[in-house]
């Protein structure tokens, strides 16, 4: 299924296919997110090819995201708006529980519903053109794409307060630290290394990417007594499986890189 669009391309990269890239290309309205946008987002990761083991998430032009398209914030009934929502919701489901981990490559504004898609990703590389903003409380409105779920397990439920009564702007630098990102990289390079870090997450145990994606966020979910269960079944799963069997008998037969901090 080709899910391309005039503001949506999805290319894949590596001399297998691994790594999926797609890239919002509706630079001249700062690729906000209108309900074609959010659809395809939908459509893409919900059809990624079979060879696909990580994706990046990135934004043409100057900016990552500017958010949910105002233009199309039509005169809604609360049920309309309820659906609406669920809409984004669905969307950004299939990217952070689809089939393979997501990196986000960030510049420029991650505002709004941006910041919203940045949060369903699993891992946020940062360039230090950016910066992090809700105003959706300076336009008397709410967040409605997950954000209200996703932000406070970024950065707390006391910071995303702060951000959505004052439109308080965090820059890369103080972003990283709150817990946006966790990765800042000098401007123009987040693409680069959100690229190289995917690669890196393709050649990991498929198994062990899934058990990163489904079982650790819903373990955290878990009252304890649940989550050490859940954990101890993922754990017997992921060892049984023979490439686990192969990577550590590699390792033993000193086959395999070490654990280095260069
Ligand atoms: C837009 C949007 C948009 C730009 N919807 N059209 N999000 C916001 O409240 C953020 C609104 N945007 C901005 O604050 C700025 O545009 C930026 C800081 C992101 C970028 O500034 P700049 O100077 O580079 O661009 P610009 O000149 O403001 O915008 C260029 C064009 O993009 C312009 O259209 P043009 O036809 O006049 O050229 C803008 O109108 C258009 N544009 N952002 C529609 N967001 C699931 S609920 C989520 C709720 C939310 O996300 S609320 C937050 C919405």
């Amino acid at each position: 299924m080709n899910t391309n669009t005039p503001d949506l391309q999805l290319s894949l990269h590596g001399d297998q296919a691994q790594v999926a890239v797609v890239r919002l290309t509706r630079a001249a309205k700062r690729n906000a997110l209108n309900d074609g946008l959010i659809l395809a987002l939908r459509d893409t990761f919900q059809n990624l090819p079979a060879s696909v083991r990580a994706a990046v998430i990135a934004g043409e032009g100057d900016h990552f995201c500017a958010g949910l398209d105002l233009s199309e914030l039509k005169e809604r009934d609360a049920g309309q708006g309820l659906h609406h929502s669920r809409m984004w919701h669905n969307a950004l489901e299939a990217v952070q529980y689809g089939p393979v981990p997501v990196i986000a490559a960030l510049h420029g504004a991650v505002v709004g519903g941006g910041l919203e898609l940045a949060s369903a990703c699993h891992i946020r590389v940062a360039d230090e053109s950016t910066f992090y903003a809700l105003p959706e409380g300076t336009r008397g409105i709410f967040v409605g794409g997950g954000g209200a779920v996703r932000i406070p397990k970024l950065i707390g439920v006391a910071r995303m307060t702060d951000m959505m009564l004052t439109g308080r702007v965090y820059k890369a630098d103080e972003g990283e630290r709150a817990g946006f990102a966790q990765y800042l990289v000098p401007a123009g390079t987040a693409f680069d290394k959100a690229l190289a870090l995917a690669e890196r997450i393709a050649s990991n145990a498929p198994l062990t990417n899934y058990a990163l994606m489904h079982a650790l966020p819903r373990i955290a979910e878990q009252p304890a007594d649940h989550g050490f269960l859940t954990e101890a079944m993922m754990a017997g799963i992921a060892q049984a499986a023979p490439e686990a069997k192969e990577r550590v008998r590699a390792f033993l037969e000193g086959k395999a890189a070490k654990v280095s901090k260069d």
